[in-house]
């Protein structure tokens, strides 16, 4: 549904809610975690008590965002008038706040992947044509004329970078750059710490790591499709969290000639987490959704438990049908 159409109910929502949460997907990358920054400091400003959720450890890096603290604090409230998921598309995501649409009375998504399954919604936006969650909370903010602090600027900076891949990935749009160009020159956010902190600081205690994915890279096709696992005793040799790992993949994808990239870990035996990354037109999530996964167009991802063997084989079947 459009912004535009919903916003009076929008309004509507969040003037009747007083005790609000905010929840963002398991494994919360740059783009959920800017926009529940972001809409957590617009809603404090009208005086809404607020709690944020997102399962899992909220990296390091984005300790520059002072609210990241507050994530997944408050475990006892028992009831919450309205409940908003960002960058969610499915109920699964939740991880363990799975039973917040249960406590909650009304429920708003806003979501730029593609097809969201979120049946308890009473607003529904969902927007795949936006690179990401955040430069829709941004259109949002104009339309409510909400006026922007430092916070949640750097906020919705950070969503926006993170998962343009700092405006390199196909999913970038002018209006991207257009929402970026108008968070740096009405606020002076710091580009450069923010961007040095998402895509060039590494951890050298990764090298390790990064030399096991160099060294044991696979490709297909003549070079267009690279293949990458890391299996479940390189995980546990190195205590890998999904932090450590998140860099790895630009190995796997930027080769020249690639066009498609799988990218395998396996968590504990047998249970892998698969990530999928594309050029152009090759649609990477019509393949995770063969593994009831999702994501969008040039990045997807899915998990599947049994044996690694089939596993390459069914992902290498599906993007032979599009790769050749
Ligand atoms: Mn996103």
């Amino acid at each position: 549904m459009k912004l535009e159409t919903e916003i009076d109910n929008i309004k509507q929502l969040i003037s009747h809610a007083q005790n609000i949460a905010i929840v963002g997907h398991h494994n919360p990358d740059g783009d959920c975690i800017g926009c529940c920054v972001a809409v957590s400091a617009w809603l404090e400003s009208k005086g809404k008590a607020v709690s944020i959720y997102a399962d899992g450890d909220i990296p390091e890096k984005f300790s520059y965002l002072p609210r990241v603290k507050e994530f997944n604090q408050h475990t006892e409230i028992e009831h919450f008038d309205l409940l908003i998921v960002l960058d969610l598309s499915d109920v699964e995501r939740l991880g363990v706040w799975k039973d917040l649409p249960a406590k909650s009375d009304k429920i708003i998504v806003i979501d730029h992947h593609v097809k969201p399954a979120f049946k308890q919604a009473d607003i529904l936006i969902d927007l795949p044509q936006y690179a990401s969650c955040g430069e829709i909370i941004f259109e949002l903010f104009e339309l409510l004329k909400v006026k922007l602090s430092f916070e949640m600027a750097t906020a919705l900076y950070t969503s926006i970078i993170c998962d343009t891949g700092c405006f390199l990935f196909s999913n970038t749009t002018s209006n991207t750059h257009r929402v970026a160009e108008a968070l740096m020159s009405k606020h002076k956010i710091d580009i450069e710490g923010i961007n040095f902190k998402n895509f060039r600081a590494y951890d050298r205690r990764n090298i390790p790591v990064v030399t096991y994915v160099l060294k044991n890279m696979e490709f297909e096709f003549g070079g267009r499709l690279s293949i990458s696992v890391l299996p479940y005793k390189v995980v546990k040799k190195w205590n890998l969290n999904y932090e450590s790992r998140h860099g790895l993949f630009k190995y796997a994808t930027d080769a020249n000639g690639v066009i498609g990239s799988i990218f395998i870990t396996e968590l504990a035996k047998g249970e892998f987490n698969v990530s999928l990354r594309s050029l152009g037109n090759i649609d990477v999530a019509k393949i995770a959704q063969k593994l009831n996964g999702g994501g969008h167009r040039n990045a997807s991802g899915a998990t599947y438990k049994g044996s690694l063997k089939t596993l390459k084989q069914i992902l290498i079947a599906e993007f032979a049908k599009v790769i050749d």
